[in-house]
């Protein structure tokens, strides 16, 4: 791929869609000629983007073998020249930041300042911060070696950013990887895989098979190490069972239904930016969204008034549009599911304020369902659009039950003008981040993960680093000396 200067619209993606027109999978350092393909889409008006390989067994099976060729060598060169390549790979994302937006934009539906203020540089950061652990690999992890071959199936509400949390810390700690990126989303995982062969990363390190859940489950069954998938709670089950008993090591991210607390004393203008910033971001296709709104009774109306407003103001639009807040659902069956839930939560007895979907395209304007019960499917279930749930509660105890009555434990956003009281509140939340006046923030060295049905292992920092290393052997190797 020609790296001349970075373009500046979509028009220099559409000429480089058009010059490949269909995709191959990436295995070994190289395209493979296209096999059975399948379009993937601009969800915001339908159009075909690319047409990408249906993953196989056999192909999965040759991108395992190149993984497994490649990392003997990779596993075996030191750190800080593992390290040299991680660099590569962000500075070359960096350079062409503007480019994987739109890219980015086009195929998931995200507004372009979401991916370009957002995603992208949160990819820069997080290869950079594993360049860094690739350097302290030996220094930091003594004893512990890579895992060998990972398979890492990824979801489509952060297409690169996924892929980021997947590869680079893997990279780091020695090992190779086969990624299937998500079907309705394959295109930044593809850019990324020129990125890879441009920076001369050797052949094998980096391998991408593009399909849907049938490659992802031909992958799970596959000779690999680890299996690191982040995707619906569902499909996480099974994974577990199919995994089970194999030996190889697995991380599951899984889905949520985070409670958003407003406590009685908050700044309520920034709580109100808070839900801006947490169910009304990337459409509410977020994990960790703050979906479940749980506000002191004593403040509900003028929180409820506030919502109100700040929702109207927010523009649902064209994914490309700088001004847009609200972009496309990712594809027409996700937009269904969304409605689907809504129509039973309103069945159930809730009120919708807002939620409806456009005449054309995958939009859903951003809502919330109100007088809504504990057992309303609305309430219970990931609705991952832009609607959130909003109840209330009298105590700190009753908010505290009601942010635990979930089968999930991903995050939680707390609001109080008090340490004590926000500090106190996080404590009794089960969740894996909780977030004190502020939500969605995320860094390459704070770990993410969940507790319960949202899965378990750690993505980011030392804790992440950890969950692609083997077990530390330093202790037999170097048995305490008798006294
Ligand atoms: O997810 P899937 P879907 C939740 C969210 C959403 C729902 C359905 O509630 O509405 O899941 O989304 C691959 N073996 N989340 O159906 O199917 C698939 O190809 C191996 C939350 O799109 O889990 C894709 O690459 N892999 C979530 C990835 O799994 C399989 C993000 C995720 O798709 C497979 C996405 C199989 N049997 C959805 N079946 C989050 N935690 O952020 C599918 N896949």
């Amino acid at each position: 791929m020609e790296y001349g200067p970075a373009p500046e619209d979509a028009s220099a993606v559409r000429d480089w869609l058009r010059e490949r027109g269909r995709f191959g999978h990436f295995i070994a350092g190289r395209f493979t000629r296209p096999g059975e393909t399948f379009a993937s889409r601009d969800p915001s008006t339908g159009e075909e983007l690319a047409q990408v390989t249906q993953g196989t067994a056999r192909d999965v099976m040759k991108a395992v073998r190149a993984a497994r060729r490649a990392q003997r060598g990779w596993g075996a060169m030191p750190g800080h020249v593992r390290a040299r390549f991680l660099y590569a790979i962000a500075r070359t994302i960096q350079k062409r930041e503007r480019f994987l937006a739109v890219l980015e934009t086009l195929d998931n539906g995200k507004p372009i300042r979401e991916s370009r203020d957002i995603d992208v540089p949160l990819v820069v950061r997080h290869f950079y911060h594993h360049a860094g652990w690739a350097e302290l690999a030996e220094t930091e992890f003594p004893g512990h070696g890579p895992l060998g071959v990972c398979g890492q199936i990824i979801p489509w509400n952060f297409p690169l950013l996924m892929l980021a949390w997947k590869v680079a810390p893997a990279l780091a700690a020695g090992n190779t990887v086969v990624l299937k990126p998500a079907e309705y989303t394959p295109l930044t995982a593809l850019a990324f895989a020129e990125i890879c062969a441009h920076v001369g990363l050797p052949a094998g390190v980096v391998n991408i098979v593009t399909g849907d859940g049938e490659t992802g489950a031909a992958l799970v069954e596959a000779p690999v190490d680890k299996i690191a998938f982040t995707g619906s709670t569902e499909v996480g089950r099974g994974i577990a069972r199919a995994v089970a008993g194999s030996g190889k090591r697995l991380t599951l991210e899984l889905g949520g239904k985070s409670p958003f607390v407003v406590m009685e004393d908050a700044d309520l203008d920034a709580a109100i930016e808070g839900v801006v910033d947490s169910i009304w971001f990337n459409q509410g296709e977020v994990c960790c969204a703050g979906s479940r709104i749980l506000v002191a009774e004593s403040v509900a109306a003028r929180f409820e008034a506030l919502l109100r407003a700040r929702m109207q103001s927010l523009r649902l639009g064209p994914p490309l549009d700088k001004s847009t807040d609200i972009g496309a659902i990712v594809d027409p069956v996700q937009k269904d599911r969304i409605l689907r839930i809504l129509d039973r939560a309103t069945a159930a007895g809730a009120e919708l304020v807002g939620g409806a979907p456009a005449a054309a395209g995958c939009f859903i304007a951003p809502g919330y369902l109100r007088n809504i019960a504990p057992a309303n499917p609305g309430m219970v279930e990931e609705i991952f659009g832009p609607i959130a749930t909003l109840s209330t509660f009298r105590t700190a105890d009753e908010a505290a039950d009601l942010a635990n009555n979930t089968r999930y434990g991903l995050a939680a956003s707390v609001w109080s003008e008090s340490a004590t009281v926000a500090t106190d509140m996080a404590a009794r939340i089960k969740a894996g981040v909780v977030w004190v006046n502020c939500a969605n923030l995320f860094d390459a060295a704070a770990p993410f993960g969940g507790m319960r049905d949202s899965g378990y292992g750690r993505e980011g920092g030392r804790e992440g680093m950890l969950d692609y290393l083997t077990a530390a052997v330093a202790a037999q190797r170097d048995p305490v000396p008798a006294e």
